[in-house]
């Protein structure tokens, strides 16, 4: 992508997601109106959706041609990342958002031609953001982060995962999981896979782990952390495909054979 177009389109994709926040953070104590979608903890409300409208009727105003994912499905039917493709999540962690008011993001990612070449996560509430342009650094805020270090093993490691690790064996086999949360340092449950990536982004986490999650959920995260060396696979090594749901491994690039290894060693 050329430099100075990629530049506008991050200044503006910036300035949107500001603007969603200040929206998120002006409406969110009025009465919210909940619903389910796949299952009864699987949580939408009205702003989720008037946010991510907010960013299909910009978006499409000012760059016609350009393709939007987004999880509430205002944007295209998108069947191919040629091109210039939005995946949007317009509140991710929507769970924090309806019960605690805090730890939930806006993520914004573009890619061109499958490659991500933006991401942006903002932590509404902390007002901060994290975003990163391919080959130019990951920031928090004005700060660039640094790569992420060289000293880490499993035992010293803080690891993102939520508990149906703990009960889920279709994926993999529970007790190596037991195992392998006494194994790491800790392990931590923020309940937004954006946050957990730009958490692993800052080195503030070593890894972050999950069972099934959507191109939205990880498109921004995954340019911000491979800003600073991090790595991004499915749970077994492999490439993740931006147009399917997907497990997911985000790490320092250290811990990746050892945690793959480990997670698959217990399954038959
Ligand atoms: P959401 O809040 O946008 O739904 C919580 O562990 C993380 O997983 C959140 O980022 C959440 O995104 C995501 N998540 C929750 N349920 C999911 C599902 N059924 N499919 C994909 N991602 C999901
Ligand atoms: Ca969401």
């Amino acid at each position: 992508m050329d430099k100075a177009i990629r530049n506008d389109i991050y200044e503006q994709a910036v300035k949107w997601v500001l603007e969603a926040g200040t929206i998120i953070r002006d409406e969110m104590n009025a009465p919210l109106s909940i619903e389910t979608k796949s299952n009864p903890n699987d949580l939408v409300t009205v702003l989720d959706k008037r946010i991510e409208a907010y960013f299909v009727q910009k978006i499409k105003e000012k760059y016609s041609n350009h393709f939007i994912i987004g999880e509430e499905g205002y944007g295209d039917s998108v069947t191919s990342l040629d091109g210039t493709v939005w995946i949007i999540d317009p509140i991710d962690g929507t769970m924090n958002f309806v019960h605690q008011k805090r730890n939930f993001a806006i993520s914004v990612g573009i890619y061109q031609d499958g490659i991500g070449e933006i991401g942006i996560i903002y932590d509404v509430m902390s007002d901060i953001l994290y975003h990163a342009k391919r080959g130019e650094g990951a920031y928090k805020n004005e700060q660039e982060l640094p790569q992420l270090k060289s000293n880490v093993k499993l035992t010293n490691a803080i690891i993102g995962m939520n508990h149906f690790w703990l009960c889920e064996n279709r994926l993999v086999d529970e007790k190596t999981m037991q195992e392998f949360v006494r194994k790491v340092r800790g392990t931590r449950t923020y309940g937004s896979a954006a946050l957990e990536f730009a958490y692993t982004a800052e080195g503030i986490e070593d890894g972050y782990l999950s069972l099934r999650l959507s191109p939205w959920d990880v498109a921004a995260g995954i340019v911000i952390v491979n800003e600073v060396g991090g790595v991004t696979t499915d749970i077994a090594g492999n490439e993740v495909n931006m147009l399917e749901k997907s497990s997911i491994l985000a790490c320092n690039p250290i811990l990746k054979d050892d945690l793959i290894a480990f997670i698959q060693s217990g399954r038959k």
